[in-house]
């Protein structure tokens, strides 16, 4: 019936504590701006003349969270299963640790990857890394939770949903081995994929408890 219906919220995912948001909004910000200094990343610039301030560049994400399963209120293609399913119910409320392995950034948005756990994997759903429109070609034959990520922020004009599509992009030339090592940073390996994409893959994981639940918006 339709209060069936409204009860499905617009998505699930995992929240970051209140406790680690400063943490995670300062570690992007000095990535941010040591990037926006590198001589490699003024020469792929698309006007290697003019001076891009990237902490200006893209408007903060609201709530940081990896999403898990966006449900559109119930109006996404298999919504109504996943609010259903037995791992959800089980986990709804649980806090566990969110691995981030890498932060990216793109002409478009910055995000942080998230590498999930086995028990992470049960709360994700088969078809995430073929649902984004338009999928990158190589994106489908990508591992379960590729696409788990953190919107950290996104371009003026750009929705958050791009930010996956993003890193999907980046991995899967990764995968076929695209892609530059630019220089070896204090955080991690940076490379540049080409079209403005830059990954720093984190020496150290950076480990951020998150509370698994929704937001009905
Ligand atoms: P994000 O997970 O990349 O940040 C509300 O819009 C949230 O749902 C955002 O966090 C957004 O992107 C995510 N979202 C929006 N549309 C989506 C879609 N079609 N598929 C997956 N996630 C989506």
């Amino acid at each position: 019936g339709p209060l069936e219906e409204v009860s499905i919220p617009l998505y699930f995912g995992w929240f970051l504590l209140f406790s680690v948001k400063n943490k995670i909004k300062c570690t992007s910000m000095d990535f941010l701006k040591t990037l926006d200094t590198l001589d490699a990343f003024k020469k792929h610039s698309v006007d290697s003349e003019k001076e891009v301030d990237l902490e200006q560049y893209f408007k903060p994400a609201g709530i940081l969270h990896c999403t898990t399963k966006f449900c559109d209120y119930g109006k996404a293609e298999g919504a109504k299963e996943y609010a259903e399913n037995q791992a959800v119910i089980k986990s709804y409320g649980s806090i566990s640790d969110l691995s981030l392995s890498a932060f990216f950034v793109t002409p478009r948005t910055c995000g942080a990857r998230v590498y999930l756990t086995e028990e992470q994997l049960q709360l994700w759903p088969a078809d995430a890394e073929k649902q984004a429109e338009p999928v990158p070609e190589a994106a489908a034959s990508l591992p379960l939770g590729s696409r788990a990520h953190i919107t950290l922020g996104c371009a003026e004009g750009v929705e958050p949903v791009q930010t996956g599509i993003d890193l999907l992009e980046i991995l899967a030339q990764q995968e076929s081995q695209q892609g530059e090592l630019v220089e070896e940073m204090e955080l991690g390996s940076l490379t540049y994929y080409g079209e403005g994409k830059w990954l720093l893959n984190l020496r150290e994981p950076i480990c951020v408890p998150a509370c698994f639940s929704s937001i009905y918006g």
